[in-house]
């Protein structure tokens, strides 16, 4: 269904958001700021936010270690969020998980995931309690190129195949499990292939084109929901930024980083948006204005929290 200008400004502020997000994270990290590690999702926006702008309530979503962009686009508080990648006691998990432990049940949002792979068994999962609990949900997988080689990977889309579930397994391939780059860690170019082993429909897509991923991710969770089984799509894009903060990232090339970096999905779909009579220039800029208040909202609101007292360390540990 073409969208409308509400819902393509929409699509545009999610990414603005994630991007503003990322890179307010960044800073305060480079000071110090921010415990433990952070893996950013700069460059990669428009697969979380194409993909989820088809979610409906009842739907699940799994994330990864590179998950503030999902959370951000399933609608997960950015107070909430930024306190916990600060430490703090409002966080969504009191400030004891970190970037990597972001979670939201009530949204659906499954988790961040310190374990490459882990989130496939968990999408698969929750599509099997929407099919036999009958909830007409479904459940979107975000999963790494290096993620595919893993066994849960496998596993899952058999599982998920043959049960018919209502998955979507939607793939994040940038090119590199942390410094190996997909050429060095899989015989195939397109992970996509892979959804033929397990009879179900694979798509690639350019996922740094938030339509293209919009309208791949509107087709894949119609046939999910309709109970037509799981889909796999491949999104094609590339991180901005090392694997974790601080990766001196000396395995790519300025060449390869650059090429990337000419089709950002941010400025191509503002163009995109322009040429198409959508917006304006100045309601660009008003948006990225806006965005900009929201994040450093955000900000003041974890820099404001405390951090955990010690009595907090066994809580939520175990069931009472
Ligand atoms: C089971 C497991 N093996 C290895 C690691 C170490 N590790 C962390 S991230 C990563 C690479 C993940 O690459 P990919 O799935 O492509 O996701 P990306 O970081 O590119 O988003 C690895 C191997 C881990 N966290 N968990
Ligand atoms: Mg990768």
């Amino acid at each position: 269904m073409a969208l409308n200008k509400v819902q393509m400004l929409e699509l545009y502020r999610k990414m603005r958001t994630i991007r503003e997000f990322e890179e307010t994270v960044a800073k305060f990290f480079s000071q110090g700021q921010i415990p433990g590690f952070v893996h950013l999702y700069t460059g990669e926006e428009a697969v979380a936010t194409g993909v989820c702008a088809n979610l409906e309530k009842q739907d699940y979503i799994a994330s990864t270690h590179r998950g503030h962009g999902h959370g951000i686009a399933r609608g997960a508080s950015l107070n909430k969020m930024m306190a916990e990648i600060f430490g703090r006691i409002d966080g969504e998990c009191k400030g004891k998980g970190g970037s990597m432990h972001i979670a939201d049940v009530e949204l659906g949002f499954l988790g961040a995931n310190g374990i490459v792979g882990a989130g496939l068994p968990l999408a698969t999962g929750a599509g099997f309690a929407a099919k036999y609990m009958k909830t007409n949900g479904v459940a979107i997988c975000f999963f790494g190129d290096a993620a595919s080689n893993r066994g849960t990977f496998h596993e899952s889309l058999n599982m998920a195949s043959i049960q018919k579930l209502p998955v979507v397994f939607v793939n994040e391939n940038n090119m590199y499990g942390i410094s190996m780059s997909q050429e060095r860690h899989q015989n195939i170019s397109d992970i996509a292939d892979r959804a033929g082993s397990y009879g179900m429909p694979g798509m690639v897509v350019d996922g740094n084109d938030v339509m293209a991923v919009y309208e791949a991710a509107e087709e894949a969770v119609k046939s999910a929901r309709a109970g037509g089984g799981p889909v796999l799509i491949e999104c094609k894009t590339y991180r901005h930024h090392g694997h974790f903060e601080g990766d001196a990232c000396i395995y790519r090339c300025d060449e390869e980083v650059n090429a990337w970096k000419a089709k950002d999905p941010l400025p191509r779909f503002a163009n995109r948006l322009q040429e198409m009579k959508m917006a304006t220039e100045a309601e660009i800029d008003q948006i990225d204005a806006e965005v900009k208040k929201v994040i450093a909202d955000a900000v003041e609101f974890a820099q404001n929290s405390p951090v955990p007292t010690l009595d907090e360390l066994t809580k939520d540990v175990y069931c009472d």
